[in-house]
């Protein structure tokens, strides 16, 4: 039986998920839960995960949250298939890929997340801008953390742990890319980040990237989604609470 993959590819954890999946040929069924209508509040997708948030793994009766424990999970169970550079044995490259996943959480992760939720979701919630002093102190962290990408983890690599592409690199991409969704050219000025990118790019397959970044690259339809699903009302109290 194939895994399933409960993925919305609007979010940055399920792009991850899908590409290394899709990249590495791991067979899985793709169970849609799309969070513009709230389907993860929903009754079916309650008895998936108590935890309603995608991506979701399920092998059998196993079912596993979080992106990178997925990540791990499918590059370990098909490990005979998945070439080494991935996860790599190597103690110091596995610590390598280590230490990116643990420090883009409360980093890239944390701090793209918020420009994207500040630049293309709080205005259709609100009904306007989010104020200057605030975007510019959410432009500042992600600044701060390109800075940090840049120097600390890819230096003067082709790819963060060296020549090869890993894990740490297609969980790094999607979060980069999720400013950029909302046209905030996050490579403009930054030539080592861009060509890490169009590397990272090549490497995964210019269609299946493109196939992946689809839904994001297309933020602008967002309002009438939600307007067409009723989700406004539902959600304003939700995503206000999370950013007061
Ligand atoms: N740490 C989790 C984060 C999962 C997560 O926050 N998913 C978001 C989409 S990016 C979600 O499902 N949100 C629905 C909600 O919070 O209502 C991971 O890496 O998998």
């Amino acid at each position: 039986m194939p895994l399933e993959l409960y993925l919305d590819l609007h979010s940055r954890p399920c792009r991850s998920v899908f590409l290394f999946a899709k990249k590495n040929d791991i067979p899985f069924e793709f169970k849609f839960v799309d969070l513009a209508s709230g389907q993860h509040y929903g009754e079916d997708f309650g008895n998936v995960s108590v935890v309603r948030k995608v991506p979701v793994l399920k092998d059998g009766d196993f079912i596993l949250t979080e992106s990178v424990a997925i990540l791990k999970y499918m590059a370990e169970k098909f490990s005979a298939s998945v070439s080494d550079n991935w996860y790599p044995a190597d103690l110091q490259e596995r610590a390598r890929v280590n230490e990116y996943l643990a420090w883009q959480h409360s980093a890239m992760r944390a701090h793209g997340s918020k420009v994207y939720w500040f630049r293309a979701i709080l205005p259709i919630i609100t009904g306007a801008e989010v104020p200057k002093e605030k975007m510019d102190s959410a432009m500042e962290d992600l600044t701060q953390s390109l800075k940090v990408f840049e120097e600390k983890f890819l230096q003067d690599k082709p790819f963060i742990v060296g020549d090869q592409i890993s894990l740490a690199d297609i969980v790094a991409i999607v979060e980069v890319m999720q400013p950029f969704g909302t046209g905030l050219d996050v490579f403009e000025s930054r030539p080592k980040l861009s060509a890490w990118k169009d590397r990272v790019k090549k490497e995964i397959g210019e269609a299946l990237f493109d196939e992946a970044h689809n839904s994001l690259m297309n933020v602008a339809n967002l309002p009438q989604t939600f307007e067409k699903n009723g989700m406004l009302e539902f959600l304003k109290p939700r995503i206000q609470k999370m950013f007061n």
